[in-house]
């Protein structure tokens, strides 16, 4: 059965054959009286579009319960200031179709304004720098490469570049398995170039002073004020790469599935991880990049390869492990990576019965500690410190902490020699006497 769309006179002519319903056209029926608008079952059982019933907006009322009266189950949508009565009508405001309908396309209207402005003044220049932190996370590396993209230019007319370097695996694979160059810049070198632009950063959160910054697109707190041309720095957004979705999405300009990747992978590390919360907005431009993107390649990019001496190191710290009252301990040893140590963290998780996990490791004298629970328990951040606080830095959030220390100093402080197995007890020992002391402060 079709349904029923009764609208106020005056709109009608603005319908047409738009209100298309499963692909069908409408056809109209003019209600001059609400006796005439008493349809009945067979004229909604013939034909499939929408049936659309126009009457004056006083007598809207009055016809749906004639309609009601001649076909009570059928679906009908008011378009009207008030609802009329009856059960099963859906209403909507001429009020709400500004809103759902032109408040979204104003803001679009204004977004496509601010991405002409950004272009142009970018249009005429030789050589863009897109600049990031120092050790580029997902979300400041998938804003560069849109911001190039927004700006129609390439790796030769808009290098992305950072002051430092790229460390974690992830961040790394990231970048290889969706070929995106990073490159190192000096002070020096950034003279070659007639405009700066920075993504996922501010000027004064860099050591290097800036004469002139033409554009900053980013969402951390402002501290101090931003100097630039061009600034659109949004902190209530989870990520610059949102901000930048929006960009691309004002100005048409094709997300590839390649930048979709990069993009839903930046969006999906900062709101998802320690970073901040995600917004609507973010929640939206996921959805958007969600079906554009390469999911094959992002898991790729979330478990990044293990060498043979990795998997060595995992062996071995497996083997050694010890579980106590819910507590997964393994001290890996030396490691080669740092990385290793939180990734077997998080394995360590899924050990049967246990709520927290402890991986130590040593890289270059430090020892690293990093610490994961299922976050209905206390807080890894408090524990962590309480536990390893005065031997070097210790903290966290709930879920996650970790601590780095000398490794002498934690045997020291347990009056031990130097040996493995001595470390890891001291990091039980430790470790469950900060969970009992935090437990009882609670
Ligand atoms: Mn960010």
């Amino acid at each position: 059965m079709r349904p029923v769309l009764v609208v106020p006179e005056d709109l009608v002519s603005h319908l047409g054959s738009h209100v298309a319903f499963g692909g069908e056209p409408p056809s109209y029926l003019v209600a001059s009286s609400a006796q005439r608008a008493r349809l009945d079952r067979r004229l909604l059982a013939k034909g499939r579009g929408a049936l659309v019933v126009a009457a004056p907006a006083a007598r809207l009322a009055r016809v749906v319960a004639a309609i009601r009266a001649g076909v009570p189950d059928a679906a009908i949508l008011v378009v009207a200031e008030e609802r009329p009565r009856g059960a099963g009508i859906v209403t909507v405001s001429p009020a709400a179709f500004a809103e759902r309908v032109l408040q979204p396309e104003l803001e679009r209207a204004c977004a496509r304004a601010r991405a002409e402005r950004l272009r142009a003044h970018f249009y005429d220049a030789e050589r863009v720098l897109i600049l990031m932190q120092d050790d580029p996370d997902p979300d400041a590396i998938a804003s560069a490469l849109a911001l190039r993209t927004l700006l129609g230019r390439n790796r030769t007319g808009a290098p992305i570049c950072t002051f430092g370097t790229i460390t974690r695996p992830e961040n790394l694979a990231m970048c290889k398995i969706l070929e995106i160059d990073v490159e190192p810049i000096t002070t020096k070198e950034m003279h070659a170039f007639d405009r700066v632009a920075m993504v996922d950063v501010q000027p004064s959160f860099l050591e290097e002073r800036f004469v002139n910054v033409d554009l900053v697109i980013d969402h951390h707190p402002i501290e101090e004020p931003v100097r630039a041309d061009i600034r659109d720095v949004r902190p209530s957004y989870g990520a610059t790469s949102t901000i930048l979705v929006e960009y691309l999405r004002a100005a048409d300009i094709k997300i590839s599935q390649r930048l979709a990747t990069a993009l839903l992978y930046g969006i999906k590390a900062d709101t998802l991880g320690l970073e901040r919360g995600g917004t609507k907005a973010d929640l939206e431009a996921f959805t958007y990049l969600y079906l554009l993107a390469n999911h094959n390649a992002l898991r790729r990019i979330e478990r990044p390869e293990l060498s043979e001496t990795a998997l060595d190191a995992l062996a071995a710290g497996l083997a050694k492990r010890r579980i106590v009252k819910g507590v997964f301990f393994s001290h890996l040893g030396r490691v080669a990576t740092v990385d290793l140590i939180p990734q077997f963290a998080d394995f360590g998780l899924q050990a049967e019965g246990v709520e927290w996990s402890v991986v130590s490791g040593e890289v270059s004298g430090d020892l690293h500690v990093s610490v994961r629970n299922v976050g209905y328990v206390k807080s890894a951040g408090d524990v962590t410190r309480a536990a390893f606080g005065d031997l070097g830095s210790a903290g966290g959030h709930r879920t996650m902490a970790k601590a780095v220390m000398p490794l002498r100093d934690l045997l020291e402080a347990g009056g031990e020699t130097r040996s493995a197995t001595g470390c890891q007890e001291r990091i039980i020992e430790r470790f469950l006497r900060a969970l009992g002391q935090n437990g009882k402060a609670h």
